[in-house]
């Protein structure tokens, strides 16, 4: 039987929600987003395991041990979804249906964060939603998933 779990990856810097800048990022802490998405994936029958590091080989490693229990992954990469390579190659690897979020708009934003890496291999993108995204994101995420 599919795992009946989402893996949640929040990457760089993602820890400092609602302590800076909430004039970008509004002011909902790391804490009230995977609360919200705990919630939403629950009433999609999912439960989930949320990780959040500042260290790109940490959340290589969480995105290859999805692979034994989850059936999916909600990823807000932070920064380096507009520079690495190794975490495209992550997501594409373990072959799990995957959803990118982004918090804010980022095509209204400077022009180094109009592209992602991941644009072009997500499953379900959900940019400039602020946090209610992330439940989004498992709503159209779960709905893929059998
Ligand atoms: O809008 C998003 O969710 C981003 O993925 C956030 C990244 C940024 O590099 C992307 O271009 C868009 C940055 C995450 C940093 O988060 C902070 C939150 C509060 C205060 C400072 C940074």
């Amino acid at each position: 039987m599919t795992a009946r779990r989402l893996l949640l990856v929040n990457g760089p810097n993602l820890n400092l929600l609602g302590i800076r800048e909430p004039g970008v990022y509004g002011t909902a802490t790391l804490a009230d987003v995977e609360r919200i998405t705990a919630e939403t994936a629950a009433s999609a029958g999912f439960g989930i395991r949320a990780i959040q590091s500042n260290h790109e080989g940490v959340l290589i490693d969480a995105i290859h041990a999805a692979r034994a229990d989850c059936a999916g992954i909600v990823i807000n990469p932070g920064g380096l979804t507009h520079t690495s390579v190794s975490l495209r190659d992550a997501l594409t690897g373990v072959g799990l249906p995957f959803a990118e979020v982004h918090i804010s708009d980022v095509h209204a934003r400077e022009s180094f964060r109009h592209f992602s890496y991941l644009e072009d291999v997500a499953e379900v993108r959900v940019i400039g939603e602020g946090v209610d995204g992330y439940a989004t994101a498992v709503r159209r995420l779960t709905a893929l998933i059998p």
